[in-house]
């Protein structure tokens, strides 16, 4: 459909975790009109040796292991090279920068984005000195790893994307907007619930008493 759709590139240890994610709902309907593309790489089909290792243990001691510099390096390469347009690369890393909306819109207009998902307890120093990727993070709280986050950045990025979201949907943007929150509380049927009733004015076909109400209860 679109000339060029943004071009997503995941890149993990556990590229089936994305699976679901990826065949269901929204993203399944974009991906599926072209809106937008989603390629996931195994970084384990970088790794050398008998025992295809990609993480060791930390010089210097402590605990956990560490993602290894040359299978990453190596997919990172890889991956740049599978496409002609260049990437805006991010590591996802609890130490990144933390993702808001304003970085989601600016992510939105890039042409390709490839993901660097991590495990263990971090990425070998050299990954990001040989690299330079953007540090991302999506929160303060402790996941297992990038996985998770990358699908919060897909998610976050892809619903800005024209002609993902019909326009109904497209609304729930607004409460980012300018304006601040438009959000106020949501009732549908039934009219009544356990004892509790919907407010009358939304029942009243009134719309600018429904939008006064409506502005007098956002929060
Ligand atoms: C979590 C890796 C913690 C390394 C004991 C005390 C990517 C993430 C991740 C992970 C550590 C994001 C330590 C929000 C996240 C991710 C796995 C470091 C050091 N050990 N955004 N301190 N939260 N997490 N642990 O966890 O890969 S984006």
């Amino acid at each position: 459909m679109s000339a060029s759709p943004l071009r997503f590139d995941l890149i993990s240890l556990f590229p089936a975790l994305f699976d679901g994610f990826l065949s269901e709902s929204i993203l399944k309907r974009a991906i599926d009109k072209e809106l937008v593309a989603v390629h996931r790489w195994d970084l384990r089909d970088w790794a050398e040796g008998k025992h295809k290792q990609v993480d060791d243990r930390p010089f210097g001691g402590g605990p956990g292991m560490v993602l290894m510099a040359p299978p990453t390096v190596a997919a990172v390469e890889a991956v740049q090279a599978a496409d002609d347009r260049p990437a805006r690369l991010i590591a996802l890393s609890p130490q990144g920068r933390r993702l808001d909306q304003d970085r989601v819109r600016e992510l939105a207009g890039a042409s390709r984005i490839i993901l660097l998902c991590g495990r263990y307890e971090g990425f070998d120093e050299r990954i990001f000195e040989t690299l330079e990727p953007e540090q991302l993070s999506v929160g303060d709280y402790v996941l297992s790893g990038g996985e998770v986050a990358a699908m919060v950045v897909v998610d976050a990025v892809m619903r800005l994307l024209p002609g993902v979201l019909g326009d109904a949907e497209s609304a729930i943007d607004e409460s980012f907007g300018p304006d601040g929150g438009l959000e106020y509380p949501h009732y549908t049927r039934p009219r009544e619930f356990r004892g509790r009733a919907v407010p009358d004015i939304l029942l009243s076909g009134d719309h600018a008493a429904i939008a006064r109400w409506r502005r007098e209860h956002r929060r």
